[in-house]
């Protein structure tokens, strides 16, 4: 199968390429596209090179799936003239996610909504991933009322410009070309994306409405503050959810351990817990901390962790793509 990868040279473009390498998804030909001061510059796939190629080659090419992580503006041009050439586009970025005729797609939750009429399918935002693969079956049994987030997102989320941020910083230099308005290393940054009018951020907003969306339920209630921490690689949520049913921790539990997706890592006595730096690599939601809130019914607090370069984009838009693949819809 041809495929493009848009963005390739990006971290989530280069971690994509490792994940179609190692869930050998059937590639025959592979279109790496960058930027065009990087076409002609080889990328290193399944034992061969691959010249980078220019967008409009790739679009020439009519790959069978073209899966796109370099940044809004690029998708919003190029994606519909994939898919008018039958390509179908598996986006990253956020802005196909909230249109209504464009599904939203994390395969353990809602991937039996793909036809073969969905030539654009957005991946959600990697803080909201991780949330919804943990949230799926406790939701389904207990059904979620409100859900109040707070997230520690590591520096590889925003891209290579704060790794080397936080790197310069940590070797004691002003950073040269910063990522953020503010030092990240010794310090934490309550602002992800854009303030809206509201006092939100849009990475706030995006919890809000791609959790509502993907769970294709709007009565659930959610609010979210979403950090940056200087943490290298790995996502971190504390959730507090209030559900409509009561339930039992043992019960909870055992949901989780059955939960795909999820591995359950909570052994508090034992110091056992997500931490970020036990996400690396791995495609696990690992959800941990589990406590009921003592100061109203029906609530449970956790706390979730995922490679956020891993399940919260290039693993997710590749299970994308592998069940197109699987049912025949590509
Ligand atoms: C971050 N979640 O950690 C962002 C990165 O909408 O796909 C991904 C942004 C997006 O900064």
């Amino acid at each position: 199968m041809k495929i493009a990868v848009v963005g390739a040279t990006g971290l989530v473009g280069t971690e994509m390429l490792k994940v179609l390498a190692e869930r050998q998804f059937p590639v025959t030909e592979l279109l790496p596209v960058a930027s065009a001061k990087s076409v002609g510059q080889l990328v290193h796939f399944q034992g061969k090179d691959y010249p980078v190629v220019s967008m409009a080659d790739a679009i020439a090419a009519r790959p069978a799936i073209a899966i796109f992580s370099a940044g809004g503006g690029v998708s919003l041009e190029f994606a519909p003239q994939f898919a008018e050439v039958g390509t179908v586009v598996v986006d990253n970025s956020s802005a196909w996610r909230m249109d209504a005729t464009k599904k939203l797609v994390v395969p353990e939750v809602n991937a039996h909504e793909l036809t073969k009429d969905d030539k654009i399918i957005a991946n959600p935002n990697c803080s909201t991933i991780q949330l919804v693969v943990a949230l799926n079956d406790l939701h389904k049994k207990y059904q979620a009322k409100r859900l109040v987030i707070s997230t520690y997102q590591s520096v590889t989320g925003t891209g290579k410009k704060a790794v080397d941020q936080l790197m310069e910083e940590r070797a004691g230099h002003t950073a040269s070309n910063p990522a953020y308005a503010h030092p990240i290393d010794l310090n934490v940054l309550p602002h992800i994306d854009v303030f809206q009018p509201n006092g939100y951020t849009k990475e706030e907003l995006k919890m809000v409405n791609e959790t509502k969306k993907i769970m294709s339920d709007d009565s659930i209630r959610v609010t979210a503050t979403c950090v940056r921490v200087p943490v290298m690689g790995g996502h971190s949520e504390s959730v507090n959810v209030e559900f409509a049913q009561d339930f039992d921790l043992a019960d909870v539990r055992d949901v989780l351990r059955h939960t795909a997706g999820v591995e359950l890592v909570d052994e508090p006595g034992q110091n056992i817990y997500p931490m970020p730096k036990d996400s690396h690599g791995r495609d696990a939601v690992l959800v941990g901390r589990l406590r009921r809130d003592e100061t109203q019914p029906n609530t449970l607090n956790m706390w979730i962790v995922a490679d956020n370069l891993r399940k919260g984009a290039a693993t997710n838009a590749v299970q994308i793509a592998e069940y197109l693949v699987a049912n025949g819809l590509v």
